[in-house]
């Protein structure tokens, strides 16, 4: 067994899963590309039988009260507590993140589990003045069914808990099929969710676990009995899944691309500015949806930021993200290397010029890993390489001269996520964020687009596809609304002042 190969099967004895050493398919670490797994994947039989046993168990939990189920879910963030540090470094073997990060991860899932334990005693509707007397009108809330999450590699834990958290204590059992590129993280995740359950006493076959590629999301999302997708990925996929269920009237929930643009307006701090945009731009080497790929610069300060930028990015420790001291881990596989290298030609071919990084780096100790530099790029416009998302770490630097020629530049992308402004000013700030301003799910103010907090409702427009998860009433997503009239007079007056006999 290899080096991270041992690693793994230590990390998941920690956790109290068994290590995953048996199966047909290879699991790769990107820190170096060696072997750290093998699993077995799933088939449209096992979906089946899977969604069939969440949809049992969907009858006994709809009957739960909500701050009963909240107990599962106090029991998972106990146990996320204590196996923080092995989920988080095996979020880093698996997904290359920096030792932060991966913590970072498994905090923000026990954020979301803090956050649903609390919302299991507050899901309430709306009390509504009827205009018949002796009525009285209310909302109430209902679990939609089994909830079927479909989760991508960089956030390979994190986005699996912010659907589960608020599924579960909404009443609803949680299907889950994550990236073919983070399955032990899903493996050992779903070793402690099953555990919680168990201490919970919810009924068998509430959490699930599929394990495959496209086959297997497809007969998940074509599942008559799954009522919501929740789906994480890029636009692509995002436009395979909705139409599917929207066909069979699922209801979907999607997190797709972003183009994540920060402008900088002649009155930004620049201390502060440089170091959102770098832990922004260049952190997770470029693989967030939230990370910032587009910088709209005021044409007065926009040599000395790209100065400024250049420096900072020069000094990045690239390297292994288990290694004290490593900012920047490696990107997930070759594909995505490819992608950087095309989209820093078609960057050059119209007209882009590389001021910093742009290179692979580590090739030599580590040719099945994909190691590159953060890359800047000044362009002479907002070409079509800067309108798509490429899933690695290049930023790329525009000019403005006034304030809504930026905010133009800054909404003429498909994507809507995430922004922000870095501005001292503050008629730009109440703009920017104004209905007349960023067009994105997440518009922020003096500090970078990525790294928001479980409190917020986190998702996107346009191309991001419109879901909106975690905090604030996203909950509602889970559920299904039922309105209640109810007569307490003898009498029978109809609504709209209607007689009728
Ligand atoms: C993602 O990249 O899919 O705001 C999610 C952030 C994180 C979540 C990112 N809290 O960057």
């Amino acid at each position: 067994m290899t080096d991270l190969g041992a690693r793994v099967t230590d990390l998941f004895t920690r956790i109290g899963a068994p290590p995953p050493h048996a199966g047909a398919q290879q699991v790769r670490s990107p820190i170096t590309g060696e072997t750290i797994g093998r699993v077995d994947h799933d088939d449209a039989d096992s979906v089946g039988a899977r969604v069939q046993a969440a949809h049992h168990a969907f009858a006994a939990w709809r009957d739960t009260p909500a701050p009963v189920r909240g107990r599962l879910v106090y029991e998972l963030g106990r146990l996320l507590r204590e196996h923080q540090d092995a989920l988080g470094e095996l979020v880093s073997i698996e997904a290359g993140k920096i030792r932060s990060e991966g913590l970072g991860e498994v905090q923000e899932m026990i954020d979301i589990c803090d956050l649903a334990v609390g919302l299991s005693r507050q899901l309430c509707g709306l009390t509504i003045a009827s205009e018949r007397p002796g009525h009285r009108m209310m909302e109430q809330w209902h679990p939609l069914g089994v909830v079927g999450v479909i989760s991508a590699f960089n956030f390979p834990v994190a986005v699996w808990s912010w659907n589960a958290a608020l599924a579960l204590v909404c009443g609803n059992p949680v299907v889950w099929k994550p990236s073919e590129n983070a399955v032990l993280t899903a493996m050992a995740t779903h070793a402690i969710a099953t555990q919680a359950a168990r201490t919970a006493g919810a009924p068998e076959g509430l959490i699930a676990l599929l394990l495959g590629g496209r086959d297997v999301g497809t007969a998940l999302v074509d599942h008559p009995d799954v009522a919501l997708i929740s789906a994480t990925g890029s636009t692509r996929m995002g436009r395979e899944v909705a139409p599917r269920v929207a066909a069979r009237f699922g209801r979907y929930l999607l997190e797709l691309g972003g183009n994540n643009a920060a402008i900088l307006a002649p009155s930004a701090d620049l201390d502060l500015a440089v170091r959102g945009i770098v832990f922004s731009a260049a952190g997770t080497a470029g693989q967030r949806c939230t990370t910032l790929r587009r910088i709209i610069v005021h044409r007065s300060i926009a040599a000395d930021l790209t100065d400024r930028l250049a420096t900072a990015y020069g000094t990045l420790p690239i390297g292994s993200p288990l290694d004290e001291g490593t900012l920047v881990g490696p990107l997930i596989n070759r594909r995505a290397y490819d992608g950087f290298v095309a989209a820093l030609d078609a960057a050059r071919e119209q007209g882009g010029q590389v001021v910093a990084g742009g290179q692979r780096v580590l090739q030599a100790e580590h040719p099945d890993a994909y190691y590159v530099q953060p890359t800047i790029v000044r362009m002479p416009g907002q070409t079509a390489v800067v309108q798509q998302e490429t899933f690695a770490p290049i930023l790329y630097v525009l000019e403005y001269d006034d304030f809504a020629e930026a905010l133009a530049l800054h909404n003429d992308v498909p994507q809507g996520l995430s922004s922000s402004v870095f501005t001292t000013d503050l008629r730009e700030a109440e703009i920017f964020t104004s209905a007349a301003g960023s067009d994105c799910g997440i518009a922020n103010v003096n500090i970078g687009p990525s790294g928001a907090e479980i409190g917020g409702a986190f998702g996107g427009e346009k191309d991001t596809g419109g879901g909106r998860e975690s905090g604030s009433d996203a909950w509602k997503a889970y559920m299904r609304r039922a309105t209640n009239t109810v007569n307490y007079s003898r009498d029978l007056p109809l609504a709209q002042g209607v007689e009728f006999g």
